[in-house]
């Protein structure tokens, strides 16, 4: 009987351990709409934020997925991303993002696969050009913030390695948004009303009440095992 309730508590153990591990999408503002983007791109001089919150229990980032095009040669080359965390300033009539990141991370080359969507665009040569949309997803070291609390982050690629294309972040499928941006650097003074596609994965900490129906499990288990092995 003493093996039985050891190797139910070891089940629960488990039980737990993968509970604590597994990422979840913890904020997500919606894959691309397919119908525009916005140049984020070191190499010209643009970068775009957009805002996000966490809910409690799910307030630490380790991934960021993403969407976005090659503009005009819709040939990419090797990413160079970056990605920053800002603070919100709460303006009279909008928020609007901090101009120094509270996290920064640079040098993200991350993952690319291409979607298989199109964005299509009038291009300068005249007529319109189909450009692939690329899904982009990279862990960062974990970031823990504010539970219900406005954030910002940007996604900044930088393209000074291919001379015929620039980044551009695709729109999101979430309407009524407010996206911002400036010159690299630069104060965030202009609103746009859109969302960028994006999601944030990370660890989700089991909430009380699924604990303690977890709890009631294993006593079920226990139970069950003391039955069998009387
Ligand atoms: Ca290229
Ligand atoms: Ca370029
Ligand atoms: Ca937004």
């Amino acid at each position: 009987m003493k093996r039985s309730v050891l190797f139910a508590v070891v089940v629960g153990l488990a039980i737990l351990t993968s509970m604590s591990a597994g990422a979840n999408v913890i904020y997500d503002n919606g894959g691309p709409n397919l119908g525009g983007a916005f140049i984020s791109d070191a190499a010209e001089g643009w970068e775009q934020a957009d805002d996000f919150t966490l809910l409690p229990g799910e307030t630490t980032i380790t991934d960021v997925h993403w969407w976005g095009i090659y503009i005009f040669g819709n040939s990419p080359m090797t990413d160079t991303f970056t990605v920053r965390i800002f603070g919100n300033n709460a303006g009279i009539l909008h928020d609007y993002p901090q101009e120094a990141p509270l996290y920064e991370f640079s040098g993200i080359s991350g993952n690319r696969a291409d979607t298989g969507s199109n964005i299509t665009a009038a291009v300068p040569s005249g007529g319109t050009v189909n450009f692939d949309v690329y899904s982009y997803w990279a862990d960062i070291a974990p970031v823990t913030l504010a539970a219900n609390t406005r954030y910002w982050i940007s996604i900044q690629n930088d393209t000074t390695n291919d001379s015929d294309d620039s980044w551009l972040w695709a729109t999101s499928l979430t309407s009524g948004g407010n996206e911002y941006y400036r010159g690299t650097g630069g104060s965030w003074n202009t609103i746009l009303s859109e969302d960028l596609a994006f999601n944030l994965t990370g660890s989700v900490v089991p909430e009380p009440a699924s604990m303690t129906l977890l709890g009631i499990g294993i006593a079920g288990l226990v139970l069950r095992m003391r039955r069998k092995s009387s």
